[in-house]
């Protein structure tokens, strides 16, 4: 399966300015400094697309990304940042949900979890929202590369609690050509209705 060509859209700092063209759409969450850059960057056949940041929390944009394949990428921004004010984690949580439950062109999500830490609350109840939402989702199990073989499997075992798992590495690249053909599937299916 052959990588995407992505390219970056714009930043939107709500979601009245998200593309209105009725394409698929995919979102990537997770929490901040999970690796949801480096993977949309490993996605991308051609250079760097995404800013990989060493500043958690600080993106409150949905950046979207064209592909080739007709399809966009939402990338939504990371939670999970200890220290950012309750206002604003509720702000989060109201806009952000607000997105996943209402925005109709998406397909599916991806939900970028540590590989180190399998099943944090905040993942566990990402991938319990996503669940009731009722749209397809996939657990990204990423950094991969830093697990042993054996360490590996138990945290694909323990995420397995959230949903379908594919594990993941920016280094090495391993399961992206999976996530690659997920993706494909997910933007592939018919809306309901059409
Ligand atoms: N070993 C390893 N490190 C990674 C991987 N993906 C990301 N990182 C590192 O994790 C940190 C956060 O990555 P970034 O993509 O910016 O995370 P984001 O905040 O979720 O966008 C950076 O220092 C990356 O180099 C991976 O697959 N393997
Ligand atoms: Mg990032």
């Amino acid at each position: 399966m052959a990588k995407l060509h992505i390219q970056f859209l714009k930043s939107c700092p709500g979601r009245t300015g998200l593309p209105t063209d009725g394409l698929p759409e995919v979102a990537f969450i997770g929490r901040s400094n999970v690796g949801k850059s480096s993977l949309i960057n490993k996605l991308n056949s051609g250079k760097k697309v995404a800013r990989t940041s060493s500043r958690p929390g600080c993106t409150q944009y949905i950046n979207i990304y064209t592909t080739n394949k007709n399809f966009y990428i939402a990338d939504l921004p990371g939670y999970g940042f200890a220290k950012a004010p309750e206002r604003l984690r509720r702000q989060w949580i109201g806009w952000i949900g607000g997105y996943l439950r209402e925005r109709q062109p998406l397909r599916g999500t991806v939900l970028l979890v540590d590989s180190r830490h399998p099943c944090l609350e905040n993942d566990l109840s990402m991938a319990g929202f996503l669940r009731e939402g009722g749209k397809p989702y996939i657990v990204a199990l990423t950094k991969s590369d830093k697990l042993k073989r054996n360490k590996l499997a138990q945290a694909i075992r323990i995420a397995g609690e959230m949903g379908p798992v594919i594990p993941v590495s920016s280094v090495d690249g391993s399961g992206i050509n999976e996530l690659c053909k997920w993706l494909a599937t997910a933007t592939a299916t018919l809306s309901a209705g059409s």
